[in-house]
Order: C-alpha cells, then structure tokens, then sequence
C-alpha cells in the first residue's frame, strides 16, 4: 500500500531522528502527539521509550506550557512565502505552544527540526510531493486554517521551522530558532508600577538593563507573550529579561 511504502522509504531515507507516521491525513484538528502513535521509526535508541527526543527536542505536555508563541504562514504579494515571526530566541527548558494560523490561500507546513533533518526531509519532499505529516514535531494546514504543537526544547542549538512543501522554503518558508542556555540569559530585577491587560503594555519600576546599556528608571514596555501579563500584578518584585525587538521594548522573559 502506498502510505505502508512511502513509511518504509522514509525510515530507510532518514535513517537518524525523522519519525514515518502511519497515519498521513491532512492534519486536520492535528494535536501533538505523545505516545498513541504506534508507528515510530525511531532509530536514535537512547533508550527513552514513549518520547521522540529529537535534537530539537521533545514533543511537550499543555501543563508544562511556559509560553505561547503566535506564528504566521504567508503569502506576500510579491511571491514569497514565509513565517511571521522569521526568528526567535528561545531559553534551554522551555516549553513552547506554538499557535499556527495559515493566513494564506495555500496549504502549508510547520516542521520543527534542524536545518539539517529539515533538509534532508525538503529532499524527499520533492520525490514523493503527495506526501503529507502527522508527525509529532509537525503540522499541515489548509489555508485559513489553524493549528498548534507543544513542544520542549531540551537542548541548546540553533533549529529552524519550515515548510517543506516543494518550492515553498525556497520562497522563504523558514524561521530560526535559537535556544540558549538558560543559564546564561541575565534577568533584571523590577517591580510592576501597572498592568495594562488591554493595551498589552506594563509599566515597570526597573533596575539597570545591562544588556540595553539603560539606566535604572520606570518605563513601559509590551510582552513577548500576552500571559505574562497574567502573571504580573502591580505591586509585584520581579526579575525580567528585556529586549528591543522592532525598535520596541520587550519584555521577553519572565521569572
Ligand atoms: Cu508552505
């Protein structure tokens, strides 16, 4: 049967961290998948049963969630395709949900791996382009439509998420991941002068920011992911990381 071939071909190809799904619908109302999923050409053998532990890292569970990142597929008006937001600067240990939303009128992919596995994948993408994913680390969308992944970043590295529809990395299908060590991210402490829940700004009585070469003073700043704004209540002692993202001040991370 086609798909039992299209598996076998996959595993023998990607003989290292590509898991063949038995089950290649068109990723509708797709869910990250954990361990119900009996078809894994898991090949790694570092002996964690019941995990896909990639180098990109692990599909993760809704109540380890740390953030929520909002993620875009596109189609711009002049011919390219790509992701919004190209890039993002992840922590070792986190555990991201991404909320995909396809904004175009193609379908589209979101594989999360590295540039590497990525790009053996794109390879036999282009033999077999009537293939599609189910696998725990991707999703496929029809346009318009709307998906999510949980998923851990256990190691550090730089990773990228793509689509491998053939043509579409090549149109610019493709975002970078960078995963630093949480250790090495510095935080800054603070306390919050007031939270702006509609806005999604909040005002912050801070210390020095090292890393902005800027002076202990109270400023406003908007969230990289708007839970945090749950998480902050005026009045509160907090340690934050803060970024300049699009010439705008950026909470990024939250202790
Ligand atoms: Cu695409």
């Amino acid at each position: 049967m086609k798909t039992q071939l299209l598996s076998t071909a996959l595993i023998l190809a990607l003989a290292s961290s590509v898991h063949a799904s038995g089950s290649h619908t068109g990723g509708h109302g797709h869910e990250t998948k954990k361990t119900e999923d009996g078809s894994h050409g898991h090949s790694e053998g570092h002996g964690n049963a019941g995990h896909h532990k990639m180098a990109v890292g692990m599909p993760g569970m809704a109540d380890m969630v740390t953030r929520t990142i909002k993620i875009s597929m596109i189609e711009t008006d002049d011919g390219d395709m790509v992701f919004e937001p190209k890039s993002l600067e992840l922590k070792a240990g986190e555990t991201v949900r991404f909320a995909i939303q396809n904004k175009g009128e193609l379908e589209h992919e979101f594989v999360l791996d590295t540039v590497e596995e990525n790009a053996k994948h794109k390879a036999i993408m282009q033999e077999f382009p009537e293939m599609e994913h189910d696998d725990p680390n991707s999703v496929r969308l029809e346009e318009r439509q709307s998906g999510e992944i949980i998923w851990s970043f256990t190691n550090t590295g730089t990773f990228e998420f793509a689509c491998l529809i053939p043509g579409h990395y090549e149109s610019g299908m493709h975002s970078s991941i960078e995963v630093a060590d949480a250790a090495a991210v510095t935080y800054t402490k603070g306390v919050v002068k007031k939270v702006n829940a509609k806005s999604g700004k909040v005002t912050i009585i801070h210390e020095e920011l090292t890393n902005l070469a800027m002076p202990a003073m109270t400023m406003v700043f908007r969230v990289a992911d708007e839970t945090m704004l749950e998480k902050m209540n005026a009045g509160d002692n907090i340690e934050f990381v803060a970024k300049r993202l699009k010439g705008k001040l950026v909470v990024t991370d939250l202790k």
